[in-house]
């Protein structure tokens, strides 16, 4: 955890995400962000609406965009919720499947005493959904074999896809292999939230000229 700009160690980290698109997708939906049609609504809606609340706060936003290089949030948010890591790379919740996504991390220089995932953890004694999961459907389902467990993901076979018109289900409705999960299927995203994130990914992609 970097100190904040001050110099000021961090003390306490309050991670900011959402499950799943319902109201959090009303809600940017209608932001000026998402209406103006400049580049990376998100991240900017993000920035705009959490920075004067961590100045409020007394303390500063990081964002999952700031990098490369990236600050690890998956890992931030694994100590703050019970999320394990999954065999396609994305973190799974027993609740919600890997239906979240981290918005941002609020640091602060003074101490809040709330009880973190690992106590939480400890109590109930839970363990990854993947370990029970019968033919681990998301690592069979990948048209371009994009997973594998002793490999690293290759978005850009995923990319060629989803950017093709036989990736039309992906790039509608979202990864088919995160669909297949079956845990969370009711946090699932609404198609047209999927669509926004596909079609980011891929814009991203053409515009870096990886594909
Ligand atoms: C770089 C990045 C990517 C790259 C991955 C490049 C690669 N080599 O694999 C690309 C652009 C391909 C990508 C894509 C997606 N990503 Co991404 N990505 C990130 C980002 C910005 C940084 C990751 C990082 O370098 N972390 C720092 C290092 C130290 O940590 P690490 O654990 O070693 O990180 C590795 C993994 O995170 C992995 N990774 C990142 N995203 C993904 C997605 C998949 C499917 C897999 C297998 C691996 C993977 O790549 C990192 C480097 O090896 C994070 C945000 C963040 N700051 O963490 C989001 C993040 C990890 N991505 C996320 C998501 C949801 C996606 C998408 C599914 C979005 C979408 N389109 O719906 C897509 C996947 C495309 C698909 N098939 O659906 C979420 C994950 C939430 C969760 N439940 O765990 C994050 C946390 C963003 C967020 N705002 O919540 N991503
Ligand atoms: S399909 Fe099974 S192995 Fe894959 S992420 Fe879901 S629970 Fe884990
Ligand atoms: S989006 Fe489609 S092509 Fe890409 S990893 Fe998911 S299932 Fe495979």
């Amino acid at each position: 955890m970097p100190d904040l700009s001050s110099g000021q160690p961090v003390l306490s980290v309050i991670m900011i995400g959402n499950v799943g698109s319902g109201d959090f997708w009303d809600s940017f939906k209608h932001s000026g962000e998402y209406l103006d049609a400049v580049s990376d609504p998100m991240d900017r809606w993000a920035k705009r609406v959490v920075t004067p609340i961590a100045a409020k706060a007394g303390g500063e936003a990081l964002f999952p965009s700031d990098g490369p290089p990236y600050h690890p949030f998956q890992k931030w948010a694994s100590r703050s919720e019970t999320l394990f890591p999954s065999p396609i790379g994305l973190f799974i919740s027993p609740d919600w499947g890997t239906w979240h996504a981290l918005r941002a991390a609020i640091l602060l220089p003074f101490k809040i005493e709330i009880s973190t995932a690992e106590q939480e953890m400890s109590n109930s004694s839970l363990t990854s959904p993947c370990l029970s999961c019968e033919g681990q459907p998301c690592l069979k389902i990948c048209p371009v074999d994009a997973f594998g467990v002793d490999r690293d993901y290759d978005y850009l076979a995923c990319a060629y896809h989803v950017a093709s018109d036989a990736g039309t289900s992906c790039a509608s409705k979202g990864c088919l292999a995160r669909r297949a999960c079956p845990v969370g299927q009711q946090y699932v995203l609404s198609s047209e939230h999927a669509a926004f994130h596909m079609f980011a990914f891929i814009n991203e992609r053409k515009l870096m000229g990886e594909i």
